[in-house]
């Protein structure tokens, strides 16, 4: 038999797998984590050194162009920059050549039992680009540029000088109840008024934009798009507008401020997807100060990883440090920004992937996702140690995770899940409630996996947990929601989609509960795409009836939304 009838044959048997895998996917919980994390990169469109194999298959440049730009969009968010493996397998030359392209196609075209989409079957590739695809992985992974000092400064703009910003407030918006919500696909934020609910401005900010963090003084909001842009807003200015932007890299996803006394509104920091590094810069300008590379070994294993990506960030308020989560080392850097001439780092290792988290109500633990390892790690922002590291369901995605007091258990921090139908709730109170601290000490049951995000209120006696990536519309377009002193009543399921009330029947997934400052209300986007209609819903907590639909031609593609007060004192 030849060498090119095995592969065929191989091929084949490999189908009938992939096949079987391909529909165990559509119902079961990896497919929105792959489809969520295989969200586009802005690298796709930036120039990089790309060595030649002349051993690969042929390829002509405008191909590999495409097949580029194909990777950065589908692929990269799962496979790596450099192709050497994140949540899905390695794609390195030494490997994929030795496979041929036979085989490669049909990986491409029905998926894998581990979480490979089936690109072909599910219409979203043609048989030729998954022919492009499987040439073009043989090839050696292009490598983008790095980003130096220089790079970043090259970018840095301060439109409005310290000098000239106002001395006082200057208009009569009511701060601390501002929210800023990310317009995605537009490359905005909506500042919008918590008390009117009308919108105050539209501000152009990066590529994709994904989060908003606030000074802490409250003055200063950051924004930080998939470009890794960020700007600072001024909300003290007549009408809250830009006042400086830095691009801190190609691509990034967080950004941060220093809170611990003495450092209010000193110092920001923003972490880089690629290059795989954080930048620390003034709070004033955002003039960058010092960048560090965060490429170094992976926890346990002790093996090199040349792209650890920078997720989550967090000032504590206990010490002059930031918390920085590294993905794929899963390693939380506690970096101490006393002297950024001398600069302290400790490492704790966890778990990897870590992805998002935030504070516990005593403000002392971050409690953080190894997702691919479906742990939580709670880090000890006190001691600069790790606290716990505790198994949850399949694959937590908190945000920043939401608080309450359980009648049994004490204090708890809780998460949803995106590979399963459960929200785990994890003692936080080491000194009342010991045996229940960094434990998970209870299962809700949910209506179904695809869950991002979870939130509570001090002022509240709910719990709310949206489903935005579950593939059926009636879970991923309402929310449910908890009574926290009756949790065995199980949930009430909230339409939040059909409440909004939409002319178009676009996706309308229901993203991201988050409560106003008073915690009497919730806000909650009703995610549609950039073409259709989108709106955001406010529900009354007490009661759990609507309140208010805000809907705007301009509120296109709303998902986060982060209250000012909430986000500048770590109140969830
Ligand atoms: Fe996010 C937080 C990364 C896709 C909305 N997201 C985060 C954080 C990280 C991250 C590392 C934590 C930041 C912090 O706290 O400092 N997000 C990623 C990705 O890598 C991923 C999976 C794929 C991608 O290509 O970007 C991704 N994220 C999304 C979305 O598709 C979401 C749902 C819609 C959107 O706007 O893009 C989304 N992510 C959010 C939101 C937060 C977030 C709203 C902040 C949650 C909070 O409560 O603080």
């Amino acid at each position: 038999m030849t060498t090119r009838k095995l592969a065929r044959l191989a091929a084949l048997a490999l189908s009938t797998l992939a096949l079987a895998a391909a529909a165990q996917h559509k119902d079961g919980a990896t497919d929105p984590e792959v489809k969520y994390q295989a969200g586009s990169s802005p690298l796709a469109d930036v120039p990089m050194y790309q060595s030649t194999n002349p051993k690969a298959p042929k390829m002509t440049q405008a191909e590999f162009d495409r097949a580029r730009q194909i990777y950065f969009e589908r692929c990269a968010g799962c496979h790596g920059v450099l192709r050497k493996g994140a949540t899905g397998k390695p794609l390195t030359p030494d490997i994929t050549m030795a496979k041929g392209t036979d085989y490669l196609k049909v990986f491409i075209a029905y998926g894998s039992p581990a979480g490979m989409p089936n690109w072909q079957t599910s219409g979203e590739m043609d048989e030729a680009t998954v022919d492009l695809m499987a040439r073009y992985i043989q090839h050696d992974a292009p490598t983008p540029p790095e980003w130096s000092l220089d790079d970043t400064k090259k970018t840095w703009k301060v439109t409005v000088a310290p000098k000239d910003r106002p001395t006082k407030k200057m208009n009569n918006f009511n701060i601390e109840n501002i929210f800023s919500t990310t317009l995605r696909d537009t490359g905005e934020i909506a500042l919008i008024d918590g008390d009117t609910k009308e919108i105050i401005s539209i501000i152009k900010t990066g590529y994709a934009v994904h989060i908003s963090r606030m000074s802490a003084s409250g003055r200063y909001l950051f924004v930080i798009g998939r470009d890794a842009k960020i700007n600072m807003i001024d909300l003290w200015m007549a009408k809250p507008d830009s006042v400086a932007e830095v691009r801190i890299g190609l691509e990034a996803r967080s950004v941060e401020t220093s809170k611990a006394k003495g450092y209010k509104d000193k110092l920001v920091i923003a972490g880089a997807y690629w290059p795989p590094q954080f930048t620390i810069m003034d709070g004033d300008t955002l003039e960058p100060k010092k960048i560090v590379s965060t490429r170094g070994m992976v926890v346990g294993t002790q093996e090199y990883h040349p792209e650890p990506r920078v997720a989550s960030i967090l000032g504590s308020h206990y010490k002059p440090e930031f918390i920085v989560n590294v993905k794929e080392t899963g390693k939380t850097l506690m970096v101490d920004y006393s002297n950024l001439d001398a600069l302290k780092i400790t490492e704790i290792g966890s778990a990897p992937f870590l992805h998002d988290g935030g504070l516990d109500a005593s403000k002392r633990y971050f409690m953080v996702a190894a997702n691919n390892s479906n742990k939580i790690a709670a880090i000890d922002t006190k001691d600069g140690k790790l606290a716990g590291l505790t198994d949850v369901g399949k694959i937590p995605h908190p945000g920043r995770g939401a608080n309450f007091t359980h009648p049994q258990f004490g204090p708890v921090w809780s998460t949803g899940h995106l590979g399963d139908d459960t929200i785990s709730l994890i003692g936080t109170d080491p000194k009342k409630f010991k045996q229940y601290a960094f434990k998970e000490v209870a299962k809700l049951k949910g209506p179904g996996g695809g869950a991002l995000f979870v939130k509570s209120h001090p002022k509240s006696q709910h719990l709310y947990s949206d489903a935005p990536l579950n593939p059926d519309p009636k879970i991923s377009q309402s929310v449910v929601v908890y009574d926290i002193n009756n949790l065995d009543k199980g949930y009430k399921t909230l339409p939040i989609a059909e409440w909004a009330d939409l002319k178009d029947d676009g996706a309308k997934r229901v993203v991201q509960p988050e409560y106003n400052k008073a915690g009497d209300e919730v806000w909650f986007s009703v995610w549609s795409a950039k073409n259709k209609e989108s709106a955001i819903v406010v529900v009354d907590d007490k009661t759990l009836k609507l309140k208010k639909v805000i809907k705007d031609p301009r509120l296109i593609t709303p998902t986060g939304h982060f209250n000012v007060y909430n986000t500048q004192y770590d109140v969830y």
